[in-house]
């Protein structure tokens, strides 16, 4: 049984994190099948979307703990250069939105991974957990990146030290994600926002994920000719001549 099962309907690829008796804790296997699952998503022209998503009450644990006391395990060190940091390279440098719909709790590496996502939105029931401190780790897979934009450095230096445990309505409240929606309605408003992506111009999309990215390590100066540059090959795209005729002629 694979651990990261994938299928691809509408134009959106499913990844779902299966390792649901473990809380979906991120094993070696796992995680490498993650990075298989998102280089298969960039090479496929056919996907336009990429859903990440967890099996049971969980999204993911983080780290595989038993695995890490395992005498066979090749070392901190390597746990992040070969299986994290890609996780978040390759999610950050695909040139297609990708949403992660929290279904559980999101502890460790895996909120981390959450929050590395174009969109994230969460289930009512959902919680995020910056695991790290408790066991005297650093918070990584980007999360000292990561969250101090989302949230701002106070919050982010008090969740990551004190380890404190938010819903999702407080995760939406401090800007960690986009939304949350009620568990009854959670699948199909994930749904809805997968199908919409995918039935938008995907060079325009493309485009606005690297402006974003860029606008981390940019003066103004240089965004602004970034910009320009990324607005004038989303111009010449296929879709923003059809979408603009279409607009006119109504
Ligand atoms: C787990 C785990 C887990 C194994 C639940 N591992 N089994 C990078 C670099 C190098 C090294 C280390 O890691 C990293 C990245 C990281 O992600 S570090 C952070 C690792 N994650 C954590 O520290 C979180 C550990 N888990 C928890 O604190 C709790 O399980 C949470 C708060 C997530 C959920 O609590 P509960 O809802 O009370 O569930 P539970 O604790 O009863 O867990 C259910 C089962 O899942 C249980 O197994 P069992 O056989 O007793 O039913 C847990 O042992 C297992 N599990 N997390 N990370």
């Amino acid at each position: 049984m694979s651990s990261t099962p994938f299928n691809v309907a509408d134009h959106v690829a499913r990844i779902t994190l299966n390792r649901p008796e473990k809380l979906n804790a991120f094993n070696r296997e796992m995680a490498l099948e993650l990075q298989s699952r998102l280089d298969s998503c960039a090479r496929d022209a056919s996907i336009k979307v990429v859903l990440i998503t967890g099996a049971g009450r969980a999204f993911s644990a983080g780290q595989d703990l038993s695995e890490i006391c395992n005498a066979e395990n090749p070392g901190i060190g390597k746990i992040l250069s070969e299986l994290y940091n890609p996780i978040i390279h390759k999610i950050t440098s695909l040139n297609k939105p990708v949403v992660a719909a929290i279904n559980g709790i999101a502890a460790g590496a895996g909120a981390n991974i959450a929050l590395s996502c174009d969109i994230c939105v969460a289930s009512k029931s959902a919680s995020f957990i910056q695991a790290f401190s408790k066991i005297g780790l650093i918070p990584d897979s980007g999360g000292t990146f990561f969250l101090p934009r989302l949230v701002g450095w106070q919050k982010a230096s008090a969740l990551m030290m004190l380890s404190e445990k938010v819903t999702a309505a407080e995760a939406m409240q401090m800007g960690m994600i986009y939304k949350f929606f009620e568990d009854e309605v959670f699948e199909s408003s994930v749904n809805e926002i997968c199908i919409q992506l995918a039935n938008m111009p995907a060079t325009g999309l493309a485009y606005t994920k690297r402006a974003l990215q860029a606008s981390f390590h940019n003066s103004l100066h240089n965004q602004l000719i970034e910009e320009d540059e990324l607005q004038q090959q989303a111009a010449g795209s296929p879709e923003f001549a059809q979408r603009v005729r279409a607009f006119v002629k109504k």
